[in-house]
């Protein structure tokens, strides 16, 4: 084969690929194989609404705790605590007000090969009744304790 043909089958591929780029960024690489979506639903008292004009908005929220929460290294529960809640774009927090007893859903994206949360936000949250019960003692009975203790 002359050298001729590679210039123009070096064309031809780079012309390949280049028509394959507008394809891959259509693809989120957050939905690769390699990120987890965790999503939990928790009740709490919503103790701190977000700063005026906030770039990125985010409540806080004194919340029971969550037995179910899916940790680094398969570490199971999260116990309660006062923790901040970036909101995503459809959480609507009108009408609410900090005192409220609240229930949210929030989303964890964890990176499953760095076994490490990336990023988490707030889908949806709603007032429950005033005089709801909440349960704010930590969980010495979770499972986790003696895990802790190794
Ligand atoms: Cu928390």
């Amino acid at each position: 084969m002359s050298s001729q043909h590679r210039p123009s089958l070096l064309v031809l591929l780079t012309t390949a690929v280049l028509a394959l780029l507008p394809g891959c960024r259509d693809a989120e690489p957050t939905d690769s194989d390699q990120i987890r979506r965790d999503t939990y639903v928790v009740r709490g008292i919503l103790t701190q609404l977000p700063e005026p004009r906030a770039e990125k908005p985010r409540i806080q929220v004194r919340h029971e705790a969550i037995p179910e929460f899916r940790g680094p290294g398969g570490k199971l529960g999260m116990n309660q605590m006062n923790m901040y809640f970036p909101l995503g774009e459809d959480a609507d927090i009108s009408g609410l007000n900090p005192g409220d007893v609240v229930e949210l859903t929030f989303v964890v994206r964890f990176d499953i090969e760095a076994d490490s949360p990336i990023g988490y936000h707030v889908t949806t949250i709603e007032a429950l009744p005033p005089d709801t019960e909440l349960d704010f003692n930590p969980r010495p009975d979770s499972p986790q304790s003696s895990d802790d203790a190794r």
